[in-house]
């Protein structure tokens, strides 16, 4: 799977964030999400497969495109018998996020990108559109630190395995007033709090990496946001454990159904028997291989942004293989114009 899609999806991924990024900056965040979205349904329906959208843009009454249960992929077309081999055919679960972060690129902020996992049919957890309390952290620290212990412990024990003081540790919050107690804490313990408007999925990335002076993300996002978060860490070997939230009360900003009791209700129409069940990576991305893409919009912890110059653009993406147990960091100069015109930069 991973030598057939790898080269695949990192285009689809570039595709994406260049569409978006012509947004970038011009205040219309559902434009900026549209355009992505049209981009990578594209490139991935010229992919030699039969995908499967398990997470995506949202219900099929309120997608038009890449809702779940989407059909994408070559293999899908009504004359699919053409060019693909039942026998050989590549089966594949497919969770996106074309634009993580539609008001930074709408509003010209750092740390947007077009996203997505694959793995193989069944490999994803099929996330309801809820909430998903998150704790990630660096591979040093995992199995330590644990979403069921407080931040206060929790950076007690990072601090032990980071071999740093907790002075020294960052933790990406998102900023929300559910989160208030939680920044307080933290701070109290005598760590320090960066806090992010949006974009969970490029911190919890973050805190896989050294260098990135990301230490941790903690606190409640987005659930399908939280599955694409795990396939990467599963695949970096970092720490993350998600928890769904289903209590409107809790989340207090923000949509999530009209009740506690009709998104219980939701979950058990989903066969999610335990509501309370604390996953990490390896169940959220259970599959056997994993593949994770992404690409920066704006400017990013790990990547660049897109720059476009006369006649072309520029990307950097990434993408993570837990087969071939690699992290590659991809440069791209894309060219729209006939060389003649172009000056690559
Ligand atoms: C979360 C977060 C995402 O949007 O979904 C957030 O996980 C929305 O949260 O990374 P609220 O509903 O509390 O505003 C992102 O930041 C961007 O999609």
């Amino acid at each position: 799977m991973e030598s057939t899609l790898g080269l695949e999806i990192i285009e689809v991924v570039e595709k994406a964030a260049i569409a978006s990024a012509r947004w970038m900056g011009k205040g219309e965040k559902d434009t900026a999400d549209q355009v992505a979205v049209e981009a990578m349904r594209e490139r991935m329906n010229k992919i030699y497969m039969r995908g499967r959208i398990v997470i995506g843009e949202g219900e099929r009454d309120d997608a038009p495109m890449l809702y779940i249960g989407e059909e994408v992929g070559i293999c899908t077309q009504p004359d699919a018998s053409k060019f693909c081999n039942p026998d050989e055919l590549l089966e594949i679960d497919i969770a996106v996020d074309p634009c993580e972060g539609t008001n930074l690129v709408a509003y010209g902020q750092n740390g947007s990108m077009a996203v997505l996992a694959i793995s193989e049919k069944g490999g994803l957890f099929a996330a309801p559109d809820f909430y998903m309390k998150k704790l990630a952290a660096p591979p040093q620290a995992k199995g330590h630190v644990d979403i069921n212990k407080s931040a206060t412990e929790n950076l007690k024990i990072l601090s032990d395995c980071l071999n740093r003081s907790i002075e020294e540790l960052v933790v990406v919050v998102m900023k929300r007033e559910r989160h208030n107690e939680l920044i307080k804490e933290i701070r109290d313990a005598g760590a320090r709090v960066a806090l992010i408007s949006d974009g969970d999925v490029s911190a919890a990335l973050s805190c896989a990496f050294s260098g990135t002076n990301i230490h941790a993300l903690m606190g409640i996002g987005a659930a399908p946001e939280g599955v694409i978060s795990a396939a990467a860490m599963r695949c970096l070997g970092g720490h993350f454990q998600g928890q769904l939230i289903y209590d409107p009360a809790i989340v207090k900003t923000g949509l999530i159904g009209e009740s506690k009791e009709s998104n219980l209700a939701r979950l058990a129409e989903m066969n999610i028997t335990d509501p309370d069940k604390v996953y990490d990576a390896n169940e959220l991305a259970s599959g056997e291989t994993v593949l994770f893409a992404a690409c920066g919009i704006t400017p990013g912890t790990l990547m660049e942004g897109v720059r476009f110059f006369h006649g072309g653009a520029r990307t950097q993406s990434l993408v993570i293989s837990n087969q071939s147990k690699t992290a590659r960091f991809v440069d791209t100069v894309h060219m729209f114009d006939e060389p003649k015109y172009l000056q690559l930069r």
